[in-house]
């Protein structure tokens, strides 16, 4: 299906609630699915964190108030009714879920990977989130406090990420195409990157 109109999202996000319903097959859908979960909806959560990076002004805006910046924006994929996002420093790290179901920001990260629905991440994150991180690859040290965000129906919540080293110089756009889906839900942290015809 190559339509990308409200209407095809909306029938998207319905065939996923289906599958989870055991009302049709994963497979039918799934090309659908990964594209909507890992590029469309990424893509404009990764907007907002370059901008964020690269404009402080535009940062405090989107942590105090992120619903109107998403508003302005104009995203397709909803979800985002009232939208926080919170920062990762050096100091904390936060990470988000949704322990009850699967709430999730699509307008800004799409729909979610299929972990965020598995109930062991959801308790995980929870009970042990330390463990559960340094298992998909974030290891922080005992210094760097952790907050889990659970999202509901009411609210979502949105990882704005550390802005990786060695980036100083890229503009905007080359920003956003460093952040990642899973730096954005906080289970990632981006690491450093090189910078072709530049030296380090
Ligand atoms: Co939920």
């Amino acid at each position: 299906m190559s339509d990308e109109s409200p209407q095809a999202i909306r029938a998207e996000a319905l065939e996923s609630i289906l599958i989870e319903k055991g009302l049709i097959t994963a497979e039918a859908v799934d090309d659908i699915i990964t594209r909507y979960s890992e590029r469309v909806g990424p893509m404009n959560g990764a907007r907002l964190v370059a901008r964020a990076w690269a404009d402080p002004q535009f940062k405090k805006q989107l942590l105090t108030d992120a619903t109107s910046i998403v508003e302005s924006f104009g995203f397709e994929g909803g979800q985002v009714e009232k939208l926080v996002v919170v920062e990762n420093t050096e100091k904390v790290h936060n990470a988000v879920v949704c322990t009850l179901c699967s709430c999730y920001p699509w307008a800004v990260l799409g729909l979610p990977p299929k972990w965020y629905k598995d109930p062991a991440y959801r308790s995980r994150i929870v009970m042990e989130p330390r463990q559960l991180l340094a298992e998909m690859g974030v290891g922080l040290g005992s210094n760097v406090e952790i907050q889990i965000w659970d999202s509901s129906a009411e609210i979502r919540y949105m990882v704005l990420p550390m802005r990786p080293p060695g980036t100083q110089n890229l503009k905007e756009e080359q920003l956003a195409e460093l952040v990642t889906r899973d730096s954005m839900i906080g289970v990632e942290v981006l690491g450093g990157v090189e910078v072709p015809g530049e030296l380090s």
